[in-house]
C-alpha cells in the first residue's frame, strides 16, 4: 500500500511492551485497536524482543516492539487513543515502575517539540532504552526525513544494555 502524507497527516512512532499474561496476544490486540482507529494507519510493525526488565527488575521479562504509523490526530490525541487502548486491553496502573498487561509509549512525531505536563515529545528516555531502540531500528527508514534514524543509530552505537534485548519472534500482524 503506498500511503500518501498530507499536511494534515503525521509519522508517529510508538514503543510497546508487556510483561503480563498473554505478552504476544495483548501486543497483537492492541496494533489491532489502533488500526480500527479511523484517523490511524499502521505503516510498519517490529519484531517482537524478549527483554530484560528495566529499572525494577524484581518482575517478569518483557515483550516490546515498535511500530510507525500515520495519523491526523494531534499528538494529544493520539495519546489519549493509546491510553484508552491500554485500558481496553486491561492495564492497570498500580505499580509505576512495575509489571503490565500492557504499555504504550509515545515516542516521536517527525520530530515536533512538546513539553507539557501529559505529554513530552520527543519521548525524554527513548534514546537510553535499548529494548525501544532496538525495536525501532526495524521499522525507522535511513531516509527518514526527521532524523530519527542518525538518533536512534548513534545512541544504540553508545548504549549498555544491548544484550538484554533478544529477538523473539517476527511480528505476525497483518493489516486487513
Ligand atoms: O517503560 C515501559 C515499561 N518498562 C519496561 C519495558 O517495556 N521493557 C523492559 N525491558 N523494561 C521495562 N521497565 C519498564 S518500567
Amino acid at each position: 500500500m503506498n500511503i500518501q502524507f498530507t499536511s494534515d497527516t503525521t509519522e508517529a512512532y510508538i514503543a510497546l511492551g508487556a510483561n503480563l499474561g498473554d505478552r504476544e496476544a495483548t501486543l497483537l490486540d492492541a496494533i489491532s485497536l489502533l488500526q480500527e482507529h479511523p484517523n490511524i494507519t499502521v505503516l510498519r510493525t517490529s519484531s517482537m524482543y524478549e527483554t530484560d526488565p528495566v529499572g525494577y527488575v524484581d518482575q517478569p521479562n518483557f515483550v516490546n516492539m515498535a511500530v510507525a504509523l500515520s495519523t491526523t490526530l494531534t499528538p494529544v490525541d493520539l495519546l489519549t487513543v493509546m491510553l484508552e487502548t491500554e485500558l481496553k486491553l486491561g492495564r492497570e496502573r498500580k505499580v509505576r515502575w512495575g509489571p503490565r498487561t500492557v504499555d504504550l509509549d509515545l515516542l516521536w512525531m517527525q520530530g515536533q517539540v512538546i513539553d507539557t505536563p501529559i505529554l513530552t515529545l520527543p519521548h525524554p528516555r527513548m534514546l537510553e532504552r535499548a529494548f525501544v531502540l532496538v525495536p525501532l531500528t526495524d521499522i525507522v527508514p535511513e531516509e527518514d526525513p526527521s532524523g530519527l534514524y542518525k538518533a536512534v543509530h548513534h545512541a544504540l552505537d553508545l548504549i549498555d544494555g544491548k544484550e538484554g534485548v533478544r529477538f523473539w519472534k517476527t511480528c505476525s500482524w497483518q493489516s486487513v
